[in-house]
């Protein structure tokens, strides 16, 4: 099948699954057309049976605004088109599936009748698409698709809270390539440069926005730490950086604190992790989370949004209220402090995440995307 994938090129856990997404199908004998601003972030252009073409929003000094939706539904058009595409799958409501929305107008004006699936990821439904400014237009977006899905059910039920949806929302939840992982023999020397030998290394990795409590990330390390040697890893940029950097040194610990800005090579840092910290405010699914897991590392999290469907409680890692910094930390040294236990909750994370093997969930998208050809 011919399908164009919309997303964002950034390290943002949309972009990710987009990408990773479209790489698989290529590999199965799709034929993939990325359509977004810049290449993303973790695609190798070296397949045959993948695309990419750029969208350009040329600046003007009338506009305080680029119009970026209407390049993009112009470059939809053009490129459905010219490779004859037989189906648009876009990743994040805004302003992906409005935009894909006008394409799809556009063509039928031409004659040509295109099936649209919407992916809903998140924040494109509980912070930014809630908002009073944008509501009517998602709300619309979602209803005119073809097909949505939803990356967990937390994610659905919200949606289905706060907009008023007319359309079905299939949950397909978000995967992992688990044989790409980085090979454990060549971690020791690695190892050595971030930590001593006695030393656990503790990880977050994200876009360090305010939903993800990045405080309270180091207020649990600075507690682990009073207790056992440790180092923290604070993997990933933006706004809530320098406050981090700050409290780590208000506290003492930032000789114990590396901060790496954004990474290419998260399997390799998370190959010689022993824990994972995600303790957001909300997290629609928390693909980090999965990442670290697929790489055996158990993960303490918070206990809001999707974050239950993927890291099971005494299992994989532990989960906690949001906020509820004692507790996690508390929990992180139950597995920390003794070997053994570490080792049976690294296995247990690895096995939990065996089950968002992308072979498992790859089949259900095909089996949507099947559906909305034969429809149209
Ligand atoms: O986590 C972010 O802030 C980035 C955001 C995105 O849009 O890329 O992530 C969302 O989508 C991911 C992929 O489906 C999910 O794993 C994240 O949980 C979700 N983030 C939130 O809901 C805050």
């Amino acid at each position: 099948m011919k399908i164009a994938i919309v997303c964002y090129p950034t390290f943002g856990g949309s972009g990710v699954v987009a990408t990773e997404l479209g790489l698989e199908l290529a590999r199965k004998g799709h034929e993939i057309h990325f359509i977004t601003y810049s290449q993303p972030v973790r695609l190798a252009l070296l397949n045959p049976n993948v695309h990419y073409h750029e969208v350009n929003v040329p600046e003007y000094p009338l506009f305080h605004y680029q119009p970026y939706e209407l390049a993009l539904s112009s470059k939809l058009v053009d490129m459905v088109k010219l490779y004859k595409i037989e189906l648009l799958h876009v990743h994040y409501a805004i302003p992906h599936a409005y935009a894909g929305y006008m394409a799809k107008q556009m063509l039928k004006d031409e004659g040509i009748d295109i099936p649209m699936v919407t992916t809903l990821h998140g924040t494109d439904i509980t912070l930014v698409g809630n908002h009073p400014f944008y509501k009517p237009a998602v709300t619309f977006s979602i209803n005119k698709s073809d097909f949505v899905t939803s990356v967990s059910q937390s994610l659905k039920d919200d949606t289905l809270k706060l907009f008023n949806i007319t359309n079905e929302i299939v949950v397909i939840p978000n995967f992992i390539e688990l044989h790409k992982n980085v090979d454990v023999a060549s971690i020791p020397c690695r190892r050595s440069v971030i930590a001593r030998e006695d030393e656990r290394i503790i990880t977050h990795i994200s876009n360090f926005r305010k939903v993800k409590r990045i405080p309270d990330i180091i207020k649990i390390f600075y507690k682990i730490q009073q207790q056992i040697p440790a180092r923290l890893m604070m993997v990933g940029d933006g706004p809530e950086k320098e406050k981090a950097e700050r409290l780590c040194q208000e506290l003492g610990i930032i000789d114990k604190v590396i901060f790496f800005g954004n990474s290419n090579e998260i399997d390799t840092i998370l190959s010689y992790s022993d824990l994972f910290l995600l303790p957001s405010e909300t997290e629609s699914f928390g693909l980090a989370a999965l990442e670290a897991m697929a790489s055996g590392v158990p993960v303490i999290s918070s206990n809001s949004g999707g974050l239950p469907e993927v890291n099971f409680d005494g299992i994989s890692g532990y989960l906690s209220d949001v906020g509820n910094v004692d507790e996690m930390a508390e929990n992180a040294l139950k597995i920390l402090s003794d070997g053994i236990i570490l080792d049976e909750f690294k296995s247990r994370a690895l096995a939990t995440a065996r089950k968002f093997d992308i072979k498992n969930i790859l089949p259900m998208y095909e089996e949507l995307y099947n559906k909305a050809v034969n429809i149209h």
